[in-house]
């Protein structure tokens, strides 16, 4: 599924901010016992494609990553990365991601690997990188290189 930042603000090209998103994940997917097939974390917006295990539902687990996420970077982590935070406020409320998120099922190998090689070249196509297995927020150096990824 995917998830973008407020007004596409590319908080992600801040290295702070998107280990700590990392980290984030890391905390849900353990949680969840949720399976991780590929992602990518764009300067604004993220790309997962994953399992969740039975009983768990998707709604519940995006609301809870991007709502705790929220709260620290409102929290603590604005101040440590130069981001003025009322950049985020929306009225009087401070909006970190834009409202829900997209999400497509997937029932075949072939669509899997379809979106798979889709979310891999999110950053060749942005021009952030040459090949999508040098992008260092992104599964594709695990399927490419066979190394280890951030998550
Ligand atoms: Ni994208």
């Amino acid at each position: 599924m995917t998830f973008s930042v407020h007004k596409h603000i590319p908080v992600f090209k801040n290295y702070l901010l998107a280990n700590e998103f990392v980290d984030n994940l890391r905390f849900y997917f353990d949680r969840d016992a949720c399976q991780l097939h590929g992602f990518v974390i764009m300067p604004d917006h993220v790309h997962l494609l994953l399992e969740l295990s039975e009983g768990r539902k998707l709604p519940d687990f995006i609301r809870d990553i991007k709502k705790f996420f929220s709260y620290k970077v409102k929290d603590s982590l604005l101040n440590k990365t130069g981001f003025d935070a009322g950049i985020f406020n929306q009225k009087d409320t401070f909006q970190f991601w834009t409202r829900g998120y997209d999400e497509v099922t997937i029932f075949s190998e072939r669509i899997f690997r379809i979106k798979l090689e889709y979310i891999h070249n999110n950053p060749v196509k942005a021009g952030l990188v040459e090949k999508a297995e040098d992008y260092l927020y992104s599964s594709a150096k695990h399927y490419i290189l066979g190394t280890e990824s951030v998550l």
